[in-house]
């Protein structure tokens, strides 16, 4: 495919760099720094490299030259260019920043200004077709130095993987060569350093190559371990010959890797937008689950105390007992507010041992754990809401008129004793009653799902992304006939 034949991609590219940038993925779980990794990949690669890349398809190769500490790789730049591009040094690591090296006429490619790199400007004849860009090291103690490399990686046409035979078994440089393998760039593979007793190392790392599916461009390109010259300490030109003609040739024919690389990226990246569905999609279903315990919980909770509530059991009969003044006319405030206390104390433990239900079973779900402790309704409100059940009773006195005072306080108080319920205005309060403990619950539990709703990624951003996918996808078919 030619860059220039995807009409409108562009505009799509973008929309999906806008959707997949919007993704939070808040609910801890065994996949979320994954997929929060592969969020931010998607969008720096579709900023930083593809959209640059689109606009400027002749701009040179920009070749990421990386691999473990000390295998050669800044010597070899700087051999290269035959003065010293990027500081080289025993003392490791050496490369903290990527230094690109360009042509002063080229564009500024790729983007790589959240990186600070160190931008060195020439005219060396290479340059017309290249970029160089020479990475920290990827096994460095230092671990920001490895995502650099790996950001600078992300965003070049072709990787320079520069090993050497101490070096080539190690593993962190075959993640890296992974990472390069997924996207499908063209690599070369340098074995730095050789000697004469360090012969089957070649063999050995061809083979290592072969069995991760590596196919490196022009094959294992070997540089003899030398006497480094002058104060530059550079390597003698006659070293380098397979190396620079083979970067000749990419030079010469760099509209061919820089199409490679930007179609076998853009497929990529649709594959990992389809990837970040999935797993909004797994989101999603941890976020349902969370709620659908809360709603379990809280169910059977309110459903025991309704039980309880028609069994005459909710309150302890000696607390109720007090009441009975208000049955025998003489409404006692005393005795009416100890019942009443006793009915709001009974029903906000029933509302904390639903909280704390809910909490234990959502510290054994990934991504409830660290939504614990959850918010719950608490004795205050509680309160209010028994107020208002009295005043409502009162209400309901004052229109049929044949009510008293007393005979509310009656009403509440058979509501509570008199299991099933033989009278006819205790059974009326008690009907109101659990509608009114009802709403309490479902307060209790409306609050603790938000809980759980605010980690989630809306629905809508879900309809986003999946929208912009297919439309990047239709129009790299459309460029690629
Ligand atoms: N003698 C000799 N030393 C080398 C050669 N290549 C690299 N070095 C030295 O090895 C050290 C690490 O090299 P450097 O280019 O900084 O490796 P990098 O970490 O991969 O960039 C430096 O002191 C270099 O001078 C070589 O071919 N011969
Ligand atoms: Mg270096």
């Amino acid at each position: 495919m030619s860059i220039s034949n995807a009409p409108n991609l562009g505009a799509a590219l973008d929309a999906l760099a806008d959707a997949a940038a919007a993704l939070r993925f808040d609910l801890a779980g065994p996949t979320q720094p994954a997929d929060r990794a592969l969020r931010d990949r998607t969008v720096q690669v579709v900023r930083r490299y593809l959209m640059p890349r689109l606009v400027s398809g002749d701009a040179p190769v920009t070749v990421a030259v990386v691999g473990p500490t000390g295998g050669g790789k800044s010597t070899l730049v700087n051999s290269l260019a035959g003065a010293v591009i990027s500081p080289a040094g025993v003392l490791r690591p050496t490369t903290g920043r990527p230094v690109v090296w360009r042509h002063r006429d080229s564009p500024q490619l790729p983007d790589l200004e959240d990186l600070s790199v160190d931008t060195r400007l020439d005219d060396h004849p290479l340059l017309r077709g290249l970029t160089v860009v020479d990475t920290p090291d990827i096994d460095s103690q230092v671990s920001g130095h490895r995502r650099i490399a790996e950001a600078v990686v992300d965003r070049a046409d072709l990787a320079m993987f520069v090993t050497t035979p101490q070096r080539y078994a190690d593993a962190a440089p075959w993640e890296m060569l992974e990472r390069l393998r997924r996207r499908g760039m063209a690599l070369m593979v340098v074995l730095n350093r050789m000697s004469r007793r360090t012969q089957a190392v070649r063999s050995d790392l061809a083979r290592l190559l072969d069995r991760a599916g590596v196919v490196p461009l022009g094959g294992i390109v070997e540089i003899q371990e030398q006497r480094l010259q002058g104060d530059e300490r550079l390597l003698p030109r006659p070293s380098l010959r397979r190396l620079a003609s083979l970067l000749e040739g990419v030079a010469r024919d760099r509209r061919e890797f820089v199409d490679a690389a930007f179609a076998a990226t853009l497929e990529e990246v649709v594959a990992g937008g389809r990837r970040l569905l999935a797993a909004l999609e797994q989101h999603q279903a941890t976020s349902e689950e969370l709620v659908s315990i809360v709603a379990k919980v809280h169910e059977a909770h309110l459903e025991d105390l309704v039980l309880d509530l028609e069994g005459a059991d909710l309150v302890r009969p000696e607390a109720v007992g007090h009441g009975t003044s208000v049955q025998m006319g003489s409404a006692s405030d005393v005795g009416a507010v100890r019942w009443s206390e006793e009915l709001v104390r009974a029903v906000a433990a029933r509302l904390a041992a639903a909280r704390r239900a809910t909490e234990a079973a959502w510290s054994r779900h990934p991504g409830g754990d660290e939504l614990v402790p959850v918010p719950g309704v608490g004795t205050a409100e509680v309160r209010r809401a028994v107020d208002v059940w009295l005043d409502d009773l009162a209400d309901v006195a004052d229109r049929s008129r044949r009510w008293t005072r007393s005979s509310v306080e009656r009403s509440a108080f058979a509501a509570l004793t008199e299991p099933g319920g033989t009278d006819r205005r205790g059974r009326s309060a008690r009907a109101r009653l659990v509608a009114v403990v009802g709403e309490l619950f479902e307060r209790q539990r409306d609050g603790i799902v938000a809980v759980a709703l605010a980690r989630r990624d809306p629905p809508a951003r879900t309809v986003a992304l999946r929208q912009a996918v297919s439309v990047v996808e239709e129009r790299r078919r459309a460029g690629s006939v």
